[in-house]
């Protein structure tokens, strides 16, 4: 490949952030004179070596035509991008994903899906610690791929979103899931079929020697052509081939005849919370060999993540459920689908062009009382304007309006009832990511009287 070898090279990164920065690293241990630039950032928030140099707050075109090629971080539309000018210089663009891949010797497992793929990446790391073996585990879930190349691994595990893909090119994971589609991005991508498109790449390189796992319960994941052999997780059918949940029990024919992985009801911790996440670990983890003894232990004993689904504290006999991660309409219709009764919910930011409209039948259903905060806040409101009970939190302060929003939820909240924030929208009108609005929840929550 021709980006495979840095050394001497003239390259540009775009994006100062996680990735960019670990991208011009890599890029920079090999050799090569590196140019980040970034539209925002103003300085490194660490120093950088001697061959990185910086354009910063705005790039102009040569600082993308005069060089050997492009590194694209994940966050950057190509539309931001002079795309004639570099086809006509011939500059190729490449993301962090494609960068990072082309020096990793390790079998790479890639996963993807709207919603639930950091916390099945985050499993299938564990199931294959458990086993003994050195893991990688990152992507989008937070460690850029790029920090993978720097040290040898039995399996390199990541999370891969939608934008990564937009950038890859001879990305060839040994082991593909796709696990869910639901809209989402909506902002970033012209209608869903697209974005469906840009998610079934994570299969376009695998060969037959390779394996696409995909969700036979969700027909939306299974692309139109791919050449990987098929394993399907579901929750509702038995399978010839796949992990599936039958009568209470995991059971595996991946390997031929059905062979019992766990029963849930010895999953008391979170693994219980995300079942589908839990097959489709069960199906990657068997194909790499690892025995249903040691994924039933670590399935056992996985806690899950923070922001997604977590437990607070129970205050005056009221729960407090921290889900900031849930930034999409699916990711909120899911948490709500598993909140055995109706619930007080905090739900708003930024939004993603999402139609509000399909969450009405659950809302109705499941909403006891609806607490909307951030930009998003007017359109969800119309959206469900015959819910009875609907309040508006009106700061653009982000902590002032989780403030209101959780001692609001707090005076109304009868015990036995959950509060749970679970906004289905972006973080960014009013917080740095969601971690930063998940925290601010839980703040506000410890701080109750
Ligand atoms: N920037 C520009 N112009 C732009 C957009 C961004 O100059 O138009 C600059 C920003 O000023 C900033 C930098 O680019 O300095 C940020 O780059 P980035 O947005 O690609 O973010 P990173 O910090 O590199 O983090 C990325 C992922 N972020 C996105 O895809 C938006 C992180 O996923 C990921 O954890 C990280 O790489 C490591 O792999 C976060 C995310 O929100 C969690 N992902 C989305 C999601 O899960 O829905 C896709």
């Amino acid at each position: 490949m021709m980006t495979q070898n840095a050394k001497g090279k003239k390259v540009t990164v775009i994006g100062m952030g996680l990735s960019g920065l670990s991208a011009a690293t890599l890029l920079a241990r090999e050799g090569a004179d590196v140019l980040i630039v970034d539209e925002n950032a103003q300085k490194p928030p660490l120093p950088l070596p001697g061959n990185i140099r910086l354009k910063l707050k705005g790039w102009s075109e040569h600082h993308l035509t005069d060089t050997d090629f492009i590194v694209l971080s994940p966050g950057v539309p190509r539309s931001k991008l002079p795309t004639e000018a570099l086809k006509k210089a011939g500059i190729p663009i490449i993301g962090e994903i494609e960068l990072a891949a082309s020096r990793i010797t390790a079998p790479i497992i890639a996963i993807t899906g709207t919603n639930g793929k950091s916390t099945t990446t985050t499993l299938v790391g564990q199931i294959l610690q458990h086993w003994g073996l050195n893991v990688f585990v990152g992507g989008n879930l937070g460690l850029p791929l790029s920090e993978a190349p720097a040290s040898q691994w039995d399996f390199v595990v990541a999370e891969l979103s939608s934008f990564q893909l937009e950038s890859i090119q001879h990305f060839r994971p040994r082991i593909a899931a796709l696990l869910n589609l639901t809209p989402d991005h909506l902002n970033r991508y012209p209608d869903f079929k697209t974005y469906q498109e840009t998610k079934q790449r994570i299969f376009e390189n695998q060969g037959p020697a390779d394996h696409a796992v995909l969700n036979h319960d969700d027909p939306l994941t299974v692309p139109p052509d791919y050449a990987a052999d098929t394993v399907y997780f579901s929750k509702s059918h038995v399978l010839d081939r796949g992990v599936y949940l039958q009568e209470g029990i995991i059971k595996s024919t991946v390997w031929g005849e059905a062979e019992e992985i766990c029963r849930l009801e010895t999953l008391k911790g979170a693994a219980a919370h995300h079942i589908e996440n839990a097959l489709a670990a069960c199906a990657i983890t068997q194909l790499c060999g690892c025995s249903s003894e040691g994924i039933s232990q670590t399935l056992q004993a996985f806690k899950g993540l923070p922001h997604r689904m977590a437990f607070i504290r129970s205050h005056a006999g009221v729960h407090y459920v921290n889900d900031s991660k849930g930034t999409n309409v699916g990711a909120l219709m899911q948490s709500l689908a598993n909140m055995p009764k109706p619930v007080i919910l905090i739900a708003g930011g930024r939004d993603k062009a999402a139609d509000f409209d399909t969450l009405r039948q659950i809302i109705h259903k499941k909403v006891r009382v609806l607490i909307l905060i951030g930009e998003a806040r007017h359109k969800m409101a119309s959206a469900f304007s015959d819910h009875p009970a609907l309040k508006h939190i009106d700061s653009n302060d982000g902590m002032k309006a989780m403030e209101l929003a959780v001692s609001h939820a707090a005076a109304i909240a009868r015990s036995g009832e959950t509060v749970l924030l679970s906004p289905g929208c972006a973080s960014f009108d009013m917080f740095q990511n969601y971690q930063a609005r998940g925290d601010a929840f839980k703040k506000c929550v410890e701080a109750l009287p």
